[in-house]
């Protein structure tokens, strides 16, 4: 896992609602919020996702695309960048596909088993009326389980972004489309690697959760580097601590004896390390809970009904 080159894959079928999502997400938090903000060297894009970001805030809607929409952006927190991710986007095509050597499909099994954080677009008001839409949550399941791999050291975010949820007002209908994704939900509460969030999403006038989903991603993997680094200074610290009680003359000169490697080098290794790593945490410490801190508030409401089984958000 690379901060500054996060892999974000976008899984969902055609008109689930991505490109439409992508816009209403880059829009607010480009705008910035509590001192984080979404940043992409591609004016001409971000020119684009404002602009439909601008006219979705009015009601009204993008025409659907069948181009796929990718994104290379960065999160800044205050002026500096923090974290950087490219997001690309998987049409329908290989969800439906059952066949392996389908080049899409092919592709797409590539990028997931080699992606940092997974989003898949389920759309809610289809799932609720549709049944042919749970052939391609089954499907998705079986996808993912590629993206979980068996790598179990670095945590995967996976969220199931329920889409169109203005559409959805009976709880009868969220308990069906629940009901249908209820395999994907209880892969998001599996454990091991996998992060799971669960978020009902709205684009429209009155946005929903547009910024959850991202930020999900983003937090999990930022407070996993920073635990990471607050380890590696604890881990230092006592290495120090013991070095320097060890580092004599004495010790030199029975070390230079026996040709081992003295306490003394020993020392100057582990120092350089927890200088390092002092600098790491100084880096990631407050950013990680600011960015948790924000996420926490966007998630608030943004749940969907209760369904089926499983727990709305699993950490
Ligand atoms: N009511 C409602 N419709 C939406 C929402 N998001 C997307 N749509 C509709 O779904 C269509 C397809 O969305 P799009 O983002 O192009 O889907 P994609 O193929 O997954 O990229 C849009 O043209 C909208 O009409 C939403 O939050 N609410
Ligand atoms: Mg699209």
């Amino acid at each position: 896992m690379d901060l500054a080159n996060l892999r974000v894959v976008a899984l969902g079928h055609s008109s689930a609602g991505k490109s439409t999502y992508l816009a209403a997400m880059f829009t607010h938090l480009a705008a910035g919020r509590k001192g984080f903000r979404m940043v992409t060297a591609d004016r001409g894009t971000a020119d684009q996702l404002i602009a439909s970001g601008k006219q979705l805030a009015k009601g009204v809607y993008p025409p659907p695309t069948s181009r796929s929409t990718d994104l290379e952006a960065g999160l800044e927190y205050g002026r500096k960048e923090l974290l950087g991710f490219h997001w690309a986007d998987y049409r329908g095509g290989a969800l439906t596909s059952s066949a392996a050597d389908d080049p899409e499909t092919r592709k797409l099994l590539k990028r997931l088993t080699r992606a940092d954080a997974v989003v898949v677009f389920a759309d809610a008001h289809r799932l609720a009326t549709d049944p042919d839409s749970h052939d391609e949550v089954r499907r998705t399941v079986v996808l993912l389980h590629r993206a979980v791999g068996d790598d179990q050291s670095t945590p995967l975010p996976i969220v199931l972004a329920y889409t169109k949820s203005d559409l959805v007002t009976d709880p009868a209908d969220w308990a069906r489309a629940r009901a249908a994704t209820a395999p994907l939900e209880e892969l998001l509460g599996s454990g091991g690697r996998v992060r799971g969030a669960v978020v009902a999403v709205s684009c429209g006038r009155s946005p929903r959760a547009v910024a959850v989903p991202v930020l999900w991603c983003l937090s999990t993997l930022l407070g996993h580097r920073a635990r990471q680094a607050e380890e590696r200074l604890a881990e230092a610290k006592e290495f120090v601590k013991d070095l320097r009680k060890e580092a004599n003359g004495i010790d030199s000169l029975v070390s230079w004896f026996k040709g081992v490697e003295s306490a003394a080098k020993r020392l100057r290794f582990w120092e350089e390390e927890l200088r390092e790593s002092k600098e790491e945490v100084a880096g990631l410490r407050r950013p990680a809970q600011r960015l948790a801190r924000l996420l926490e508030r966007e998630q608030r409401g943004s749940a969907p009904p209760a369904g089926a089984s499983a727990p709305a958000v699993t950490r």
